[in-house]
């Protein structure tokens, strides 16, 4: 899953340039472990919501990856119809509800999915991703002292990369505050966990999602990560100084991905094989999205306005 993230989104990198690609886009990459190891627990019935940074979620939730991809590209068959773009994906049957631009906005929805299950009795969790960012909206506190009070099966995944745009945590948040506590100040259970340390992660989702299930109420997690490149965009932009180039070298550096590579094919008989002929499916089913995506029609002007608005859920 890590592998298709990645693989996915430096087919973007690549593909960008050519101009055909048009929507902003805010890759991922560098931040694939924590959304791979969450597909592991989850079934098509959790329910997911995400924020602008959401092609890692998407298809860690098993998004279809042909409707993405013609998503990018403004098509028709895309899966917001070609009018959303990188920042807004969905796939219902997949459980992956949305992904909004406006930071904040989705965690009261991913609530409400919670609600619904509770409401309904059903053992599935929803899941709400969101960036460090985001807890600095207000929608993110009453949302928490909602899920706090009503009990709610939702598990919060917050990706700590320390920036929001150009501006760290430093300049944002009062100096050595934790996110994690900050939730659990409110009255959601938390915990802090490394984001690419495979092993912890797995056990944080477990722990949670027991969490969850058990006793029936909410559960926040603080994954610290780090994204490689630019905020929205396919480049790198370190040169700008916003921040520490040096710490971004020694990020890259501890690459999840290429750590579970070496692992897994010392630990696994045939490992290296294995793991190649998963990158060489891989690599088919993304350019099988990708030439799809390119030959297929363009959006027509006249349908610009038709399924603005979803109306089923
Ligand atoms: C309500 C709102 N305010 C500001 C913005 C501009 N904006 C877009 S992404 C972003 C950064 C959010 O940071 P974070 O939540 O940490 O997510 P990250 O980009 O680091 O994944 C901002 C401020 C926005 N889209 N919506
Ligand atoms: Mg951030």
């Amino acid at each position: 899953m890590m592998h298709l993230i990645r693989a996915t989104e430096e087919r973007i990198v690549a593909e960008y340039p050519k101009q055909e690609i048009r929507c902003p886009t805010h890759l991922s990459i560098g931040q694939e472990a924590v959304p791979s190891v969450l597909s592991l627990f989850l079934d098509k019935k959790d329910l997911c919501v995400s924020t602008h940074r959401a092609h890692a979620h998407y298809i860690a939730k098993g998004g279809s990856l042909n409707d993405f991809v013609a998503e990018l590209y403004g098509k028709s068959f895309g899966c917001s119809k070609g009018k959303g773009g990188s920042m807004h994906l969905i796939d219902t049957k997949a459980g992956f509800m949305g992904s909004s631009a406006i930071v904040g906005n989705s965690i009261p929805v991913g609530l409400g999915l919670g609600y619904k299950f509770k409401n309904k009795k059903t053992k599935n969790i929803s899941i709400v991703f969101l960036g460090d960012g985001a807890t600095e909206e207000g929608v993110f506190y009453e949302s928490l002292n909602f899920a706090a009070v009503k009990s709610i099966p939702t598990l919060f995944v917050c990706e700590n990369n320390q920036y929001s745009v150009y501006s760290s945590l430093k300049v944002r948040q009062p100096d050595r505050r934790k996110i994690y506590k900050l939730a659990q100040s409110i009255g959601v259970k938390s915990s802090y966990c490394d984001g690419n340390n495979i092993d912890q992660i797995y056990k944080s989702f477990d722990n949670a999602i027991k969490y969850i299930k058990k006793f029936k109420k909410p559960y926040f997690l603080e994954f610290s990560n780090y994204r490689w490149r630019e905020h929205c965009g396919p480049n790198y932009d370190d040169d700008l100084n916003y921040r520490n180039k040096k710490i971004t070298n020694t990020m890259i550096s501890k690459d999840p991905l290429i750590k579970m590579k070496n692992f897994l094919s010392k630990k696994i008989n045939g490992g290296m094989l294995k793991i190649q002929r998963i990158e060489k499916n891989n690599y088919v089913s993304i350019d099988n999205a990708f030439t799809k995506a390119r030959r297929s029609e363009k959006n027509i002007k006249s349908q610009a306005y038709k399924n603005e608005y979803y109306k089923q859920i």
